[in-house]
């Protein structure tokens, strides 16, 4: 059993990680409106993705008969963006999410829960994964350029990253 305080950071979490999941859906859609098939691929991975984030941190509130509390999702933002501008957002993004993250085992850490902390160790891993990727996308584009050739190469690698995201990430357990 979890703190009402940790049940409640964690149920906000969960808030944050659907967003995550409808900000990448959106992603995807403005790159499918842009005719880049590989990019609006692998932002849709990431929608996968943030899903079983979601369900991972849902699962465990139960696993800890703690109260689940869903809440009104926000709007991912609207407008049109080039390719480099919806990766700079992604990992401005992903470093908010990171922030959170750290949060959360700052609290487990102060209320002594262990098992919360453990449970979070696997978010803070993925979070520096999915950080590292997406600079290293990011760094791509800068290099290649993001128009013509450069762009199509790198559209491309992303619908290869894309197949091998794990999307069925275990969110049916808080497993890793
Ligand atoms: Fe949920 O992994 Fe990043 O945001």
């Amino acid at each position: 059993m979890i703190s009402k305080e940790m049940a409640a950071a964690i149920n906000a979490q969960i808030n944050r990680e659907f967003f995550s999941a409808y900000y990448y859906l959106g992603l995807s859609a403005k790159a499918e409106d842009a005719n880049l098939k590989g990019t609006a691929a692998w932002f849709l991975a990431k929608h996968g993705e943030e899903m079983g984030h979601a369900l991972k941190m849902y699962h465990y509130l139960i696993d800890q008969e703690a109260p689940v509390e869903l809440s009104t999702v926000d709007a991912p933002p609207a407008g049109t963006q080039n390719v480099v501008e919806m990766f700079e957002s992604t990992l401005h993004h992903e470093r908010g999410v990171t922030r959170a993250i750290n949060d959360l085992v700052d609290q487990a850490l102060s209320e002594k829960d262990h098992a919360t902390n453990v449970f979070l160790q696997w978010f803070i891993t993925e979070q520096i994964e999915e950080e590292a990727t997406v600079s290293d996308i990011l760094g791509r584009l800068k290099l290649f350029g993001d128009q013509g050739q450069g762009l199509l190469l790198i559209d491309n690698e992303l619908a290869q990253l894309a197949q091998g995201m794990n999307t069925t990430i275990d969110a049916a357990t808080t497993g890793p």
